[in-house]
């Protein structure tokens, strides 16, 4: 069932169960403006994840739309030309092809960044070129993920870090340690955050100890019934809650496909 929202001529619908709203009415060239930006922020902080189809953004203005959330983050292996705060999500000039066990930019489990000491508290994702079949997002509400895990486990790792690294995007790209268990900043709510791309071990844990947990926590947070799986059409702008979210770009498909990215820089993860 849509719901209109508080305000003007915005229709906000569930995208998925597990999390997500698609939310129709609003042209952000047109609305790019404080009001509106305080409504999606609303809405994301109820939802996680926001679906705003029908966007037709350049890159500068979907960076503008994205410094109304707050600073931009830039990203070490991915840049749009016009602008170093827009990534440029694809293969340039080449298709990706489809390889199993290869895997394009995104592909894996993960939430944005966290090897970084302040990561993205925000994405936004633009559909530029999609593939005919193929090429769909899929999002993990770990929130959902830590309140179903067992008590044991809760309070095992209720206090516990992890060790996240930067370096597959290069030599001198930043590692972080951050809490297992996030609690977000804005609604306080905890979450889990660690992921199978950055998170390499558990701080404190013997080597064995620390892979088996988090090999068990991997699997526990991508299970199906916390997934959202988004299937792209053009001009879909999906913004996304990195605090209590993961994504996994899947890389079912041989044809291009190109998608435009902002990241909203957070605080330090707790
Ligand atoms: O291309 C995608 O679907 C997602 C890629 C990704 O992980 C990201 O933009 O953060
Ligand atoms: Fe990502």
């Amino acid at each position: 069932m849509a719901e209109a929202a508080l305000d003007t001529n915005i229709v906000v619908s569930p995208a998925g169960v597990a999390l997500g709203a698609r939310v129709e009415g609003i042209d952000l060239v047109r609305d790019n403006d404080a009001e509106t930006v305080a409504e999606l922020r609303a809405l994301l902080l109820q939802h996680h994840l926001l679906v705003l189809p029908g966007q037709q953004l350049s890159a500068l203005e979907l960076e503008a739309f994205g410094r109304r959330w707050g600073a931009l983050l830039t990203h070490p292996a991915t840049k749009h030309r016009d602008t170093p705060y827009v990534q440029f999500i694809g293969a340039k000039g080449r298709k990706f092809r489809f390889t199993p066990g290869v895997h394009p930019f995104g592909g894996g489990w993960h939430s944005d960044m966290t090897w970084h000491s302040t990561p993205p508290i925000i994405t936004g994702l633009h559909a530029r070129r999609l593939p005919s079949s193929g090429g769909d997002t899929a999002f993990a509400n770990q929130h959902l993920a830590y309140e179903t895990l067992d008590a044991e486990t809760r309070q095992r790792i209720g206090s516990m870090e992890a060790f996240h690294t930067g370096k597959v995007f290069g030599p001198d790209v930043e590692d972080s340690v951050h809490p297992v268990v996030r609690t977000h900043d804005e609604t306080g709510r905890k979450a889990l955050y660690v992921n199978a791309n950055f998170t390499k071990y558990l701080v404190g844990l013997a080597e064995d100890e620390s892979e088996r947990l988090l090999y068990r926590l991997f699997a526990h947070a991508s299970r199906p019934e916390f997934v959202y799986r988004h299937h792209w059409q053009i001009n879909d702008l999906v913004l996304w809650d990195n605090r209590s979210v993961m994504h996994y770009a899947i890389g079912d498909y041989d044809e291009p496909r190109l998608m435009h990215r902002i990241v909203v820089q957070g605080g330090k993860p707790r």
